[in-house]
């Protein structure tokens, strides 16, 4: 078995695009892990996408020329993608030259890999001179890429994100791509759905079988963008079968805006496109943590345990806080004695306590930690709070008068009520919407069988739900009267 051809990141996501710093320092780290491919694709630079017949300035092309030769210098090949779909009229001679023209800009500064991203756009053609010349719109995207190639020439590796980019059912659509597009062109697939939690190699085999050569995986891990922009996700890579290289020419991760947060999980992937078989999530993770954490891994390793959870990890919200919270609600629920499990939790949450002075203190990357901000304040509230739950706990099972309690229980509303939370998750998220669609047209745009909507599943409110209960139970007069008698 040959290992992946195309090992990479395309920068992809719908926000502020990276900065040209950053992308030299990601081209330079990606190459040290042996990955071979970055792609300049974000979905909000205006001359890529909104605005994309204009040309770019110069300052931005001399940008873009020092991406390719940085890249050259460490084995990753600098690839430019255009994305004129929401606007072009595919039967316009002069729309077509407009795009090649700005391929072939790309293609002067040394770039011989150029991705035409048709990603969500109109999956009808839009524009009447464009229905009288093309019988579907997948007719005018062979005819545009086969121009395209044709134009640029062998030396250049041309791949299309097709409009259906999703599922692995065929359609029309895919079956005329397939047929109708020289076997040389690169096509992208996201897997079942959009962020897809797992990729098998049966999946992978139906979507070569459509497009009838080795999918390019565009994988949206560890994006957060639009409607997840609450989340941070820092696990591993994950769920993806040992054996796709079989199906697939490559992976091309899809990152956050936060681009040095990213770096976690993209060099878990580095490890995993390497060698799949031998692959292991756990001490990929730690081997990232300790690169990316270098001052203070350890800080930056725990309070990355909480940022865990995503599509791929829908269960992670820090294992090891969480099974010391399962060990005091089992011994709450079995009326046992909670000494052991309360101090238990009490260490756990302690270690939290000052993750986010020790992380801006200590680890060096003063950029990441920079874009970690608005998740440090969101994680030290949700420990304040927990901590303030555990302290109310400790006062009902401590031997104190029973208005301690009650006033322990007001101390710990208290807290709740000056520290709201701030709009970011940390210890698993309170709402967030993955768009896992199983199908892209205008017409029959519908989720599928994976989990959209994640809703309550933060840690925090768990504890405090737990305490409150017990609160209204044991210092209720109720509860009292039905003590003494
Ligand atoms: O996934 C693809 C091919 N396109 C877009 C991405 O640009 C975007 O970042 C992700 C996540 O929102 N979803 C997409 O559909």
């Amino acid at each position: 078995m040959g290992g992946f051809r195309e090992r990479g990141v395309v920068e992809g996501h719908y926000g502020t695009p990276w900065c040209h710093r950053d992308r030299l320092w990601l081209i330079e780290r990606i190459g040290g892990w042996g990955m071979n491919r970055y792609v300049y694709a974000p979905k909000d630079d205006p001359l890529h996408r909104a605005r994309w017949r204009e040309p770019y300035p110069d300052t931005a092309l001399s940008e873009f020329e020092e991406l390719v030769a940085s890249g050259a210098r460490v084995g990753v090949e600098v690839g430019f993608a255009l994305s004129p779909g929401r606007s072009i009229r595919y039967a316009s001679s002069e729309e077509r030259a407009a795009l090649l023209a700005k391929f072939r800009v790309f293609r002067e500064l040394g770039s011989s890999w150029l991705m035409l991203a048709l990603d969500d756009v109109p999956s009808s053609l839009a524009h009447a001179e464009d229905r009288d010349a093309f019988s579907s719109l997948a007719e005018a995207h062979v005819e545009l890429a086969g121009e395209l190639q044709q134009a640029l020439g062998p030396e250049v590796t041309l791949c299309v994100v097709p409009t259906d980019y999703l599922g692995v059912e065929p359609t029309p659509y895919l079956d005329t791509l397939g047929r109708g597009l020289d076997s040389a062109i690169l096509l992208a697939w996201t897997g079942r759905t959009v962020i897809s939690p797992s990729i098998t190699g049966e999946e992978a085999a139906r979507r070569a079988a459509t497009l009838r050569r080795p999918v390019l995986i565009w994988d949206n891990v560890p994006v957060a963008d639009g409607p997840m922009r609450s989340m941070l996700h820092l696990g591993p890579y994950g769920g993806r079968d040992p054996e796709l290289a079989q199906h697939v020419c490559g992976v091309l991760l899809n990152p956050m805006a936060q681009v040095r947060a990213s770096a976690i999980v993209l060099r878990t992937a580095a490890a995993y496109l390497a060698n799949p078989r031998a692959y292991e999530p756990e001490a990929a993770w730690r081997d990232a943590l300790e690169e990316a954490g270098e001052g203070d891994a350890e800080a930056l390793m725990l309070f990355a345990r909480a940022q865990r959870c995503s599509p791929l990890w829908p269960d992670d919200r820090d294992a090891e806080l969480e099974a010391a919270f399962q060990r005091l609600r089992r011994v709450l629920g079995e009326d046992g004695d909670p000494a052991h499990a309360l101090a238990e939790l009490r260490e756990q949450l302690e270690a939290r306590l000052e993750l986010h002075e020790r992380i801006r203190k200590g680890v060096r990357d003063t950029r990441l930690v920079h874009e970690l901000e608005p998740w440090l304040a969101s994680h030290r509230r949700e420990t304040l709070c927990m901590e303030a739950a555990l302290k109310a706990l400790e006062a009902f099972f401590a031997p104190l008068p029973q208005s301690a309690k009650v006033f322990a229980f007001f101390a710990f509303q208290g807290r709740l009520a000056s520290e709201p939370p701030t709009g970011k998750a940390s210890y698993g998220p309170r709402r967030v919407l993955y768009p896992q669609l199983a199908s892209l047209g205008d017409e029959t745009m519908a989720f599928g069988a994976d989990d959209a909507l994640v809703r309550d599943r933060c840690l925090t409110d768990e504890l405090i739900r737990l305490v409150e209960e017990l609160a209204l139970a044991r210092l209720g007069r109720s509860a009292r009267e039905g003590e003494a008698g």
